[in-house]
């Protein structure tokens, strides 16, 4: 059986879901799609033969749509995913999952009361090989607990009107959640860093950032959250443990030998370093989906990255370090 897939939000990681979705996905079409850029929504309908519907609430109820994928603006997702729930449909939210942790609550009450779970978040890099193999490392107790984690997340160039806030809550969110779900366990105190201002960033951009976690275990965690690399994508993780070090392996690229050089080509952006990731993601949604219900990142997930990068704000105005205060975890989530 073929799901039917209706996508709200058609920019370039909407789009290129729509393009997964049938060419590389098995057991789910496309159907229907909206966005508030009508031409190129409507240009990308035609091209995968769906029907473009004026606003996300239409394709929602849809009586064509079977579940949905939402990767629209980011303060626009708490509305849909609501109305998803409302509409008893599962739903695939790209991150994060709301602008802010009281939205997020709303939806985790929400589902609670439908009494089924229809949300996953699109934490994907859970779903690359190098972080689980990390995990499984870990797991496998060879380094010893971990200690340290010292990591770095640069782009290239900005997203365009990113702000100073987005750093933490667009972009440092992947490794909040990544680093709680490798080191399975949560968060205790946040604080972020601010250091000499690059001068490529915008002027109101305060780039590049640190984000300081300590776990409850009391794991150290540090990030680079660097918007203006200016030379690539990249990503980096190095987990210090009591008895070895274990690190994220760098995208496998062609060796290049010319000129009298060695080089690697480094992506310019995400959405190249993570396409294997997020094929298995989406693969595995409609799988679940079309089986017991998705086992992915959850609602609550969504919550608590949110809570955390809502807590990084503050502790960053502040200047201070600040406890980060999860609710209790429902029965639900368990
Ligand atoms: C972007 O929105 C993403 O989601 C990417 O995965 C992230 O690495 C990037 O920093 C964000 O701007």
């Amino acid at each position: 059986m073929e799901l039917r897939i209706g996508v709200v939000g058609t920019g370039a990681i909407g789009e290129d879901h729509i393009r997964r979705l049938t060419e590389v996905i098995t057991g789910a079409t496309v159907v229907a799609l909206s966005d508030i850029n009508e031409e190129n929504a409507r240009r990308i309908a035609k091209k995968y033969n769906a029907v473009f519907y004026k606003t996300g609430n239409e394709v929602i109820w849809s009586p064509d749509v079977d579940a949905v994928l939402i990767a629209s603006w980011d303060p626009t997702h708490a509305g849909y995913v609501l109305e998803c729930i409302k509409a008893k449909k599962y739903v695939l939210c790209e991150k994060p999952l709301a602008t802010s942790a009281e939205e997020c609550l709303e939806i985790v009450n929400a589902e609670i009361q439908g009494k089924k779970k229809l949300v996953q978040v699109g934490f994907m890099r859970r779903y690359d090989t190098g972080y689980r193999e990390l995990k499984e490392m870990l797991k496998s107790g060879i380094i010893g607990e971990p200690l340290m984690v010292h990591c770095c997340h640069r782009n290239r160039i900005p997203g365009p009107q990113h702000t100073t806030d987005m750093t933490i809550k667009n972009s440092g969110i992947h490794e909040i959640d990544v680093l709680r779900w490798l080191l399975d366990e949560e968060y205790e105190s946040g604080q972020v860093l601010t250091v000499k201002q690059n001068k490529n960033a915008e002027s109101e951009l305060k780039d590049p950032q640190i984000m300081l976690l300590k776990t409850k275990s009391g794991v150290r965690i540090d990030v680079e959250v660097n918007m203006n690399s200016h030379y690539g994508y990249d990503i980096q993780c190095e987990i210090v443990g009591e008895k070895g070090v274990i690190r994220l392996p760098d995208p496998n690229t062609i060796l290049t030998k010319l000129s009298g050089r060695n080089s690697y080509e480094i992506y310019a952006d995400w959405s190249f370093r993570f396409t294997r990731a997020y094929d298995i993601e989406i693969q595995q949604w409609i799988d679940s989906i079309k089986g017991s219900g998705p086992v992915g990142p959850s609602a609550w997930d969504g919550y608590v990255a949110c809570i955390t990068a809502d807590t990084l704000i503050k502790a960053r105005k502040r200047e201070t370090i600040e406890p980060i205060i999860i609710q209790p975890r429902p029965e639900f989530y368990c």
